[in-house]
């Protein structure tokens, strides 16, 4: 027996010696130990749209009896405001927008660490080996056109994101500005990716500044403005482009870029110092189940769910048919702060 094996059995022993006559004979009765109060709020953090928002917090509520309210934010706006408030947090969980943000707040300080007993049946590309954020949702980004629009300029909806440098496209492109949105982001560190490096990112996305008719502040948006014809050409996720049509903006169409396009993870995480701690780690473990996962659909959220058991919708775009780049979400995340200081001081201010 060596040395180690010998002392952890001694250890072992006279821990058991010590339990034994803590229960023996005259021992004093344990003290009765009280269950923990039953949490009975939740304040969420909130970066996807506000119906599903609300349809989340609402089936959470109904499930747990905790009053669940929330607020919804920009995945940049939302990593800000969690930094700002860092001393005295207001919310416990933020759940939603692309995992880079999270891995920034993870380098931030801001989030806790918790591994959800249900995060095991999450893939490990999707999830934080040290717990401080598990994927919920996929999703590819795309492009979102009016066919309508296009017609008229005699274009086709693109298929590269060149395409989106045409002179006819000048001034009608809508895109959100990458330091309040995770989308946009995405399509920054998609370029970053596709032309080798952040000096050829931004020469691209200076030549697509002119095109843009205003950076929006959500990830979204745009898909909204091209239903509405005010713009021709967006960049969105593409569920979110595909919810725009089921919103009945019928002229509205997706397409991908051939030579690749980025994705999302849509991650969670408990926040840390979070005033309902106990409410946010039951928020998490339900929020992977394939019942929660299931809720998006519901409220035109057509993401892919993260658990394998969860039903996927017949809206939802199957990823097989995209090429997708290899998005490195920890290297995009711990770039995140630079990248958009610098395309807001090199490129356009944030949107007021
Ligand atoms: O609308 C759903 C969704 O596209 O919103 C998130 C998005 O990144 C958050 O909005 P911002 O771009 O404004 O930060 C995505 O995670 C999600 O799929």
């Amino acid at each position: 027996m060596n040395t180690q094996t010998s002392s952890r059995l001694i250890a072992l022993a006279a821990g058991a010696a010590l339990a034994l006559t803590a229960c023996g004979p005259g021992a004093a009765a344990p003290a009765a130990t009280s269950a923990p109060a039953k949490p009975t709020k939740l304040t969420v953090l909130c970066t996807v749209t506000e119906d599903w928002c609300v349809a989340q917090t609402k089936a959470f509520e109904a499930k747990t009896g905790i009053k669940t309210t929330f607020t919804r934010l920009s995945s940049g706006e939302a990593a800000t405001k969690l930094k700002a408030t860092a001393s005295n947090p207001e919310y416990s969980v933020w759940w939603g927008g692309p995992a880079d943000g999270f891995v920034q707040a993870k380098g931030d300080g801001t989030l806790a660490a918790y591994k959800s007993p249900n995060a095991a049946k999450i893939p490990d590309k999707a999830k934080d080996p040290d717990g401080f954020w598990t994927g919920v949702y996929v999703g590819a980004l795309g492009f979102c056109s009016n066919k309508v629009e296009l017609d008229k300029l005699g274009l086709q909806p693109p298929t590269s994101w060149d395409d989106l440098l045409n002179p006819k496209l000048k001034g009608k492109f809508s895109v959100a500005h990458p330091a309040t949105s995770g989308t946009s982001y995405t399509m920054v560190w998609t370029q970053v990716v596709l032309r080798g490096g952040e000096d050829k990112a931004f020469e691209f996305l200076t030549k697509l500044h002119p095109q843009v008719s205003q950076y929006t502040k959500s990830g979204a948006a745009p898909a909204q403005a091209v239903g509405r014809a005010e713009a021709v050409v967006g960049v969105v996720f593409s569920h979110d482009c595909v919810a725009a049509v089921d919103a009945g903006f019928k002229d509205v169409v997706v397409s991908f870029a051939k030579e690749g396009t980025g994705y999302e993870i849509g991650a969670m995480g408990l926040v840390k110092g979070a005033p309902e701690e106990a409410a946010a780690k039951m928020w998490i473990d339900w929020a992977l189940t394939a019942e929660a996962q299931e809720i998006g659909p519901t409220a035109k959220a057509y993401q892919l769910p993260t658990n394998p058991d969860a039903k996927v919708s017949d809206r939802s775009v199957k990823l097989s048919s995209v090429n997708l780049i290899d998005y490195d979400f920890v290297k995009a995340g711990q770039a995140k702060k630079g990248i958009t200081t610098k395309f807001e001081e090199a490129i356009a201010a944030q949107p007021k």
